[in-house]
């Protein structure tokens, strides 16, 4: 039970000290690739990453169908995919019924190098789905509630909580959930530009998307002397070489001082899918000639 903790949450520094389990050499190597691909790590500092190696656990889930958390109940861990797939079942009313369509509706699945179960720990809430075993089950790597509060959650989930109201903001990711916005949130880096430098360079190849957080900037293509595209506060550019993996088919330059939060393709991939279409059908309105878009026009 949880109980206990939550009426004083995490206490205070003083006399707290994170669980250390010990590894084997192997097992070390198994949990610093299973972590090497999330970037809920890569925010940490060196000692909080060792604090958090040293605390995880292994959890073998030897089969298929294994709950290995049940919607509506209290937070215990949080859990770091090594190996197997794990199915994400949400029922509407919250919690899990009875019956054979009682875990609800398959909304996802969470593979090696993912993580799930952050979101009852983080809020004080009731699990939000449930996460079944797929396949022949697998590897968990389990982090508790308080080591995850005291050293992941300031430093990891950072993003997510300085991005919301952000993201919230942006016309194009308004008809995601607000879980999947969160997950883009995790995913996205911040960076500057002075006025006048180039943020894309047209013809180069590209490898991200961009999310124009405050500033203006304006798109310009070799032979037109006029911008063809200007954006603002929740617009976004460099979709195009990502979409259909070509070069940048226009330069985007800070008109004024730019601050952008960038996605990588990979995160772009997996976390903007279900908006592609949008992305597609943005209209460029530099005229019939120059619409980088033309060629699209009969894929819809
Ligand atoms: P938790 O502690 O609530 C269940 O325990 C976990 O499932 C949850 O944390 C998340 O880590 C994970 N909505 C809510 N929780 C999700 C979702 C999700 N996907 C994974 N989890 N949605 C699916 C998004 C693809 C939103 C559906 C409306």
């Amino acid at each position: 039970s949880v109980s206990a903790e939550s009426m004083q949450p995490d206490a205070n520094s003083g006399n707290w000290k994170a669980p250390k389990h010990t590894k084997a050499p192997d097992q070390l190597d198994r949990l610093r690739h299973a972590v090497a691909g999330n970037f809920l790590f890569s925010s940490l500092d060196e000692e909080s990453f060792q604090l958090v190696l040293d605390a995880l656990m292994e959890k073998s889930i030897p089969a298929a169908n294994i709950k290995v958390i049940t919607q509506g109940d209290e937070g215990d861990y949080f859990y770091i995919v090594e190996s197997g797939d794990f199915d994400i079942y949400i029922n509407p009313s919250g919690y899990v019924e009875s019956g054979p369509e009682g875990l609800g509706n398959k909304v996802g699945t969470i593979g090696p190098g993912g993580s799930f179960g952050e979101l009852a720990l983080m809020y004080n809430a009731p699990r939000a789905a449930t996460i079944v075993s797929a396949s022949k089950g697998g590897l968990l790597w389990a982090l508790d509630r308080v080591t995850f509060r005291r050293i992941l959650m300031d430093n990891a989930f950072q993003k997510r909580k300085m991005y919301e109201s952000f993201l919230e903001e942006v016309p194009l990711l308004s008809s995601l959930k607000p879980y999947e916005r969160a997950k883009i949130a995790d995913a996205l880096e911040t960076s500057k530009f002075e006025a006048g430098t180039n943020i894309i360079t047209e013809g180069e190849p590209g490898d991200s998307f961009y999310l124009l957080e405050s500033g203006e900037a304006v798109a310009y293509k070799h032979g037109v002397d006029k911008p063809v595209k200007e954006y603002k506060r929740g617009d976004f550019f460099g979709e195009l070489a990502l979409l259909d993996d070509k070069p940048r088919a226009a330069s985007v330059v800070a008109k004024t001082n730019v601050k952008v939060a960038r996605l990588g393709r990979d995160g772009f991939k997996r976390l903007l899918g279900p908006v592609e279409s949008i992305m597609r059908r943005e209209e460029y309105d530099a005229g019939e000639s120059l619409d980088p878009l033309s060629q699209h026009r009969t894929v819809t």
